[in-house]
C-alpha cells in the first residue's frame, strides 16, 4: 500500500470512530426549577426554611454518558423572593454567561457537553452563594465513562449517593455562615443522622447491601466550610475514584479528605461469609455527632431494590 493510500485509510477509520462515538452520544434534557420551600431537615421533622432545585435537598440526580450534551433549563417561578444561578461543576463554560443569575419570573437555558467522567457538584451560585448553598442549592451530576467497567473500573453491585451539607438553623445571617458560626447540624441526603438508626431511633432508613457486593458510593461535600475526613467505619475503602474518575484511582484507603465542592466515588466490599455493619461517617467528630453518620447493614436478606435505579439516593 502507497502512503497516500495509507493516510485515506487512516483518516477514513478516524472518521468512523467518532461517527460511531458521536451516534452514542445523546442530548439529556434536564429542567430544574428553583423552588424556595420548607422542608424536614431531621428524622422528627424539623421545618426549615429552604431553598431548593425541585423542592427537595439534595436537587435531582442528573446522571449522563461521558460525552453526552446536557440541554439545560433552570426556571425561577414569579412566587420565589430570591435571584438564583446554577454552577455545574461538569461543565466547561462561561461563568458570566451560563452561570449567571436570573431573577424571579426569569428562565435560562443553554447546552453543554459531559466531556470529563466522574462525579460532580453543581449548586446555585447567586449571591450571597454561602447562604444559597447553606440553605439546600445543591446536587450531583455522574458521568459515567464512555468506556464502561471494566477491571480498573469493576461494575458496582450496588451504588449509593450521599450529600452532606451544613445545617445552619439561622438562615438568613449569612455572615455568620461565613465565620462557622451557628453550625448546628450536618445534612446527609438533606437530613441529619438521616440513614443512622443508632443515633436517632427516628432515622428509619440505612443502606443495605448483600455479603461481599461491592458497593459504590458516590459522595459530595457540599459543606459551606468544611474539608469531610470520609471513613467507613469496620471497613477499608477497597478503591477512591478521585472526582470518580476510574483514571484517578487509590487503593486500600482507611480516610479520605473531601475538600469542599469536591466529589469522589468510593467502592466498599464487605466479607462474603457473613454478615456485618458499617457506619459511613465524616471522621471529623464535630460533624459525625452533628449527623454525619450512615449506616451500611451487609445481609443475606437485603432488599433487592436498594442500590438500584432510583434507589441509588434513599428518600
Ligand atoms: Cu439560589
Amino acid at each position: 500500500m502507497n502512503t497516500f493510500k495509507k493516510a485515506t485509510l487512516a483518516t477514513m477509520m478516524a472518521a468512523a470512530v467518532l461517527c460511531a462515538e458521536h451516534a452514542s452520544a445523546k442530548t439529556v434534557k434536564v429542567t430544574f426549577t428553583a423552588k424556595e420551600v420548607t422542608l424536614a431537615v431531621d428524622n422528627k421533622g424539623t421545618k426549615y426554611d429552604a431553598w431548593t432545585f425541585n423542592g427537595s435537598i439534595p436537587g435531582p440526580v442528573v446522571r449522563v454518558k461521558e460525552g453526552d450534551t446536557v440541554d439545560f433549563t433552570l426556571v425561577n417561578p414569579p412566587e420565589n423572593k430570591n435571584s438564583h444561578a446554577i454552577d455545574f461543576h461538569a461543565a466547561q463554560v462561561d461563568v458570566l454567561n451560563e452561570f449567571a443569575p436570573i431573577k424571579p419570573g426569569e428562565t435560562k437555558h443553554f447546552t453543554f457537553v459531559a466531556k470529563v467522567p466522574g462525579v460532580f457538584m453543581y449548586h446555585c451560585g447567586a449571591s450571597p452563594m454561602v447562604q444559597h448553598i447553606a440553605r439546600g442549592m445543591y446536587g450531583v451530576i455522574i458521568v459515567d465513562p464512555k468506556e464502561g467497567y471494566s477491571k480498573a473500573f469493576p461494575k458496582p453491585d450496588r451504588e449509593y449517593i450521599l450529600v452532606e451539607g451544613q445545617y445552619f438553623p439561622d438562615a438568613e445571617n449569612y455572615k455568620a455562615m461565613l465565620e462557622n458560626k451557628g453550625w448546628a447540624g450536618n445534612l446527609i441526603n438533606g437530613k441529619m443522622f438521616h440513614y443512622d438508626p443508632v443515633h436517632d431511633p427516628n432515622a428509619s432508613q440505612v443502606l443495605e447491601a448483600k455479603p461481599g457486593e461491592r458497593v459504590r458510593v458516590y459522595f459530595v461535600n457540599a459543606n459551606i466550610n468544611m474539608p469531610v475526613a470520609f471513613h467507613p467505619i469496620a471497613a477499608i475503602w477497597d478503591r477512591v475514584y478521585i472526582n470518580g474518575n476510574p483514571k484517578n484511582t487509590l487503593y486500600g484507603m482507611q480516610t479520605y479528605n473531601v475538600a469542599v465542592a469536591e466529589a469522589d466515588a468510593f467502592d466498599i466490599v464487605s466479607p462474603k461469609d457473613h454478615a456485618t455493619n458499617n457506619a459511613i461517617v465524616d471522621h471529623t467528630m464535630g460533624a459525625a455527632l452533628r449527623g454525619a453518620i450512615t449506616v451500611l447493614m451487609n445481609k443475606p436478606d437485603a432488599d433487592p431494590n436498594k442500590g438500584k435505579g432510583d434507589q441509588i439516593l434513599l428518600k
